[in-house]
């Protein structure tokens, strides 16, 4: 065991020691958090009798006849994900449906009531067996929100909500995580009630009995959490696949947890609660036939990991499996196309080959010639907790130096306070830290600590040339609405009409990208005369606000002249908003 000299920066290769805390800096990670941060990438998979309905949010009354999978392989699921680079799995063994994809013995609604397998099929287990197989870790995810159960925000359904947890976390091996999911309480089918049940979040699930029976029977399991009871690993309060570029490990032991405190963090919170970026690798959690030319691109991946786990945070990335039972071919190639890219970019640390001098808190990197290279890459050593708030980063290039800022920097949300936080980007370190800029070549570069809470200590740093990717094919900013004729009838009815019958079978809503006016729940309607009214569809846009994608509304093939779509509910404000508008 080597020591770390604490009087300023101090190591530059990239080695990695093992720390004695000498000199601890406010809060500091345990042992399962230490751990767990050093996974950096794990998989989500989202598999339900959403798959076989086509939906996001199933109501709670989907007929478990619909789970029969012709060639359900648990297997190539953990031998993509492994070759995806994912270190571990985490399974939706309930989602909001209710649906359990165990055989529980507290509900009739499971997999021993579909046809696969004659209803002895265990999809967890088979998982959890394939993961120990290829050396992956396991995990699930419970929802706690469960529209089929008729006790569904009572007192009765704590305890089947437990009942239902401790069967996981006794009977698959360790288990690494936790997810419980914010979503919660609204309209659903709760044993034939069809109603809305309201709850409060922060209490009515008593997390902290259930936290408690936990840590008793996986000692070494993470619990997620949305802001409500501090768990070990925080939501990034988006699932767009990016935190803040500032972002502390740290939150207030209590109190509420805005979107800024999820995604920043916050600098002098007094407990140690990272950032878990959680993100799909399609538009959609679930499968759906109509995504699969929208995988996301190998730039939107590589996008999404210098945001998350180049932003001290851990990448959640989830695969849908298909209904075959498979994950589809479109996502494993660009999974493990997403590993290929990672490990060529990081293939040559340019620091390796360069003298290095550090004086106080500037670092300077000298390269044998001039060198070309477009990444930065820093790590705190966080066993000694979070300090470094604020650096700079200047390459020579022809005698001069020239300051680089990270590129990736984000544009501030509509509403949200700039707190400096989106400058040049260049502010906290953590785990990891990557800076992306334009390639530079130079013959030196300074990297200087320029705030710190205490004295930095810093565990590596790199200097990479990644591969030019080739960008996504721009949007071309012409939406598709711009050919429809659309008019308002009050803040939440709007009418698209022809001049002559049209037949339609389907309207598909991009809500607004800000944030304002979102839909969250409508009522189609279609008319050839203005005054007789067809009602076409209605519903909720699920997981609409945290995942603001194109909905689609499909109804049976209908001659209309015109269109009116009202919204029944919007998320925030009083008007409803939309980002575009597709019927065909
Ligand atoms: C959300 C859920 O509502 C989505 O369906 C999905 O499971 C995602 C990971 O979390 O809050």
């Amino acid at each position: 065991m080597k020591r770390l000299l604490l009087s300023s920066i101090v190591l530059w290769c990239a080695l990695t020691l093992e720390a004695q805390i000498v000199n601890p800096c406010g809060p500091l990670p345990n042992a399962n958090q230490l751990r767990w941060q050093d996974m950096e990438m794990y998989a989500f998979i989202h598999y339900s009798l959403n798959t076989y309905t086509d939906q996001e949010w199933g109501f709670g009354n989907e007929d478990p006849q619909l789970f029969n999978p012709s060639d359900l392989d648990c297997k190539q699921w953990a031998r993509v994900c492994k070759q995806a680079g994912m270190k571990g799995i985490i399974f939706t063994a309930k989602h909001h449906c209710g649906f359990c994809m165990w055989p529980s013995a507290y509900t009739e609604y499971s997999v021993k009531n579909a046809p696969w397998k004659d209803g002895k099929g265990d999809v967890v287990r088979e998982l959890a067996d394939a993961c120990r197989e290829e050396g992956l870790e396991f995990a699930v995810y419970l929802s706690p929100w469960d529209r089929n159960h008729p006790e569904y925000g009572r007192p009765e359904y704590v305890t089947y909500f437990r009942n239902q947890l401790r069967e996981l976390l006794t009977n698959y091996g360790d288990i690494f995580e936790v997810w419980f999911d914010g979503a919660n309480g609204s309209v659903g089918w709760y044993g034939g009630g069809n109603e809305t049940r309201k709850i409060d979040r922060t209490t009515d699930y008593q997390w902290p009995e259930t936290y408690k029976m936990i840590r008793e029977l996986q000692p070494k399991c993470l619990i997620w959490n949305d802001g409500s009871d501090r768990g070990d690993l925080r939501w990034v309060g988006t699932e767009a696949g990016n935190v803040g570029e500032t972002n502390w490990s740290l939150l207030y032991h209590d109190g509420d947890v805005p979107y800024q405190m999820l995604h920043y963090g916050v600098e002098d919170g007094d407990v140690w609660c990272p950032g878990e970026t959680n993100t799909s690798i399609r538009p959609g959690w679930f499968y759906h036939d109509a995504e699969n030319e929208h995988v996301k691109s190998l730039s939107k991946l590589m996008d999404t990991y210098y945001k998350s786990v180049g932003r001290n945070s851990t990448l959640l990335l989830n695969f849908p499996i298909a209904p075959n039972g498979r994950i589809h071919p479109n996502d494993s190639l660009r999974g493990i196309a997403f590993k290929k890219m990672i490990d060529e970019v990081f293939k040559t640390d340019l620091v390796a080959t360069a003298k290095t001098t550090t004086q106080g808190n500037e670092t300077i990197i000298y390269f044998n010639k001039p060198t070309t290279f477009n990444r930065f890459l820093v790590e705190e050593d966080i066993a000694q907790g979070q300090r470094v708030k604020k650096f700079s980063l200047e390459a020579l290039v022809d005698g001069q130096w020239q300051p680089l800022k990270d590129e990736l920097v984000e544009r501030l949300r509509v509403g949200e306070q700039s707190s400096g936080k989106n400058g040049d980007g260049l502010t906290t370190i953590g785990h990891r830290r990557i800076i992306c800029f334009p390639t530079v070549k130079a013959s030196k570069l300074r990297f200087t600590i320029i705030d710190a809470k205490c004295e930095p200590i810093i565990k590596k740093i790199g200097v990479y040339l990644a591969p030019e990717l080739t960008a996504d094919i721009p949007d071309s900013g012409e939406k598709k609405s711009s050919a429809l004729h659309i008019f308002f009838g009050s803040s939440l009815q709007m009418f698209i009409d022809w001049d002559t019958e049209q037949t339609f079978s389907s309207f598909r809503y991009l809500p607004p990208q800000d944030n304002e006016g979102i839909i969250t729940h409508y009522t189609l309607w279609g008319s050839t005369d203005w005054s007789n009214w067809t009602k076409l569809a209605s519903g909720e846009f699920s997981n609409i606000v945290n995942n603001p994608i194109w909905q689609t509304i499909k109804f049976n093939p209908t001659k209309v002249r015109v269109l009116r779509f009202e919204a029944d509910r919007l998320a925030s404000g009083n008007r409803m908003g939309y980002g575009d508008i597709e019927i065909k």
